[in-house]
């Protein structure tokens, strides 16, 4: 039997390559260039399957162009990339990588929550240019994180890790908003309170988002929502950019109509507005949450696992559209 031919969109590790050229011929692009949506079509050309990250679209126009891939593995728990819905009527299956990142995301969410609250870069860009000179009894005083109210709007399985780190590691009191309540069981132990989406705005001192992006949460956080919240409090974007407004978000920033923001991710991402750039109350990342090398790993493993799975055994590890398979069989 003739191997089936891949693409891998991105540069991964040399064991992912290593392990899947054990079941296919693979095309990869370890020269990590960004391919434009015509050059990503035209590689995929012949192609069951292919690797991506995140940043390369999957939509029904590029799927009508490939009619041999199968499936599309993205090495992320976020799947906004994906048409799903495209997907599933021309029998293409998407698969995600849940599970193994989410300490890892848990804890540079919490991470930028302090970094945000404790005002850390702002802190540290004052001291290497040299103007710290003398002891100031506010200097760069913030917002304590313990014992404050955390808000959590996305209660998956990050939100949760979140929560617990809140609740168990700061003796914070957790409150959350999400499509459906968690189970009590799932409640007590995150130590949290299940609130409506007003009363997470205007009750957080630390509200962080966690929520997957879809057409529903566009600007879920945008000028109203800011609106709502306390002026004291800081806002931390994980999920995706377009959840937030970015340019009303940097318009209350600048108001002081809240207090700071800790952004891993942006709108038009790897562009950042240039009106959050200009501002000091902000911590800025560039898209890292998932960023150690043992949870990359893992994610890359498991992006494979689900090419080899599907391909090679018709059995994919992490479906986001099983119902491809159910027409299979
Ligand atoms: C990825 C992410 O690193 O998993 C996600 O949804 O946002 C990150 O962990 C990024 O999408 C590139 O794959």
């Amino acid at each position: 039997m003739t191997q089936a031919s891949i693409l891998v969109a991105r540069a991964v590790f040399p064991e992912t390559l290593d392990f899947l050229r054990r079941h296919f011929e693979v095309e990869n692009n370890q020269a990590d260039a960004i391919w434009s949506p015509a050059e990503l079509r035209q590689k995929l050309q012949g192609k069951a399957g292919v690797l991506t990250t995140g940043s390369e679209r999957i939509d029904a126009a590029l799927l009508d162009a490939c009619p041999q891939l199968k499936i599309c593995a993205n090495m992320a728990v976020g799947f906004n990339n994906f048409d799903v819905a495209a997907m599933t009527a021309r029998g293409v299956l998407g698969t995600n990588t849940p599970d193994v990142l989410t300490e890892t995301t848990a804890d540079f969410g919490f991470a930028l929550l302090m970094a945000t609250a404790r005002r850390m870069t702002e802190s540290e860009h004052f001291l290497r240019a040299g103007q710290w000179n003398k002891w100031a009894i506010d200097m760069f005083a913030g917002a304590d994180v313990h014992g404050s109210t955390l808000g959590i709007l996305g209660m998956g399985r990050i939100g949760q890790g979140i929560a617990r780190r809140g609740a168990h590691g700061f003796g914070m009191n957790v409150i959350y908003h999400n499509r459906s309540r968690l189970s009590p069981e799932l409640e007590a132990e995150c130590k949290a309170r299940y609130v409506s989406k007003d009363e997470l705005l205007q009750t957080a001192d630390h509200l962080v988002l966690v929520l997957p992006y879809a057409a529903e949460s566009h600007h879920a956080i945008g000028a109203a929502e800011l609106a709502q919240m306390k002026p004291t409090a800081t806002l931390v974007n994980i999920a995706r950019g377009g959840i937030v407004d970015d340019a009303a978000l940097a318009q209350a920033l600048r108001d002081k109509r809240i207090a700071a923001a800790g952004l891993d991710v942006f709108e038009g991402e790897p562009k950042v507005h240039p009106d959050l750039l200009a501002l000091s109350n902000v911590v800025l990342t560039p898209h890292i949450a998932s960023a150690t090398i043992p949870t990359r790993r893992k994610m890359a493993q498991l992006a494979a696992d689900n090419l080899v799975g599907f391909l090679a055994q018709g059995q994919p590890v992490t479906p986001l559209n099983p119902e491809v398979l159910k027409k299979k069989s």
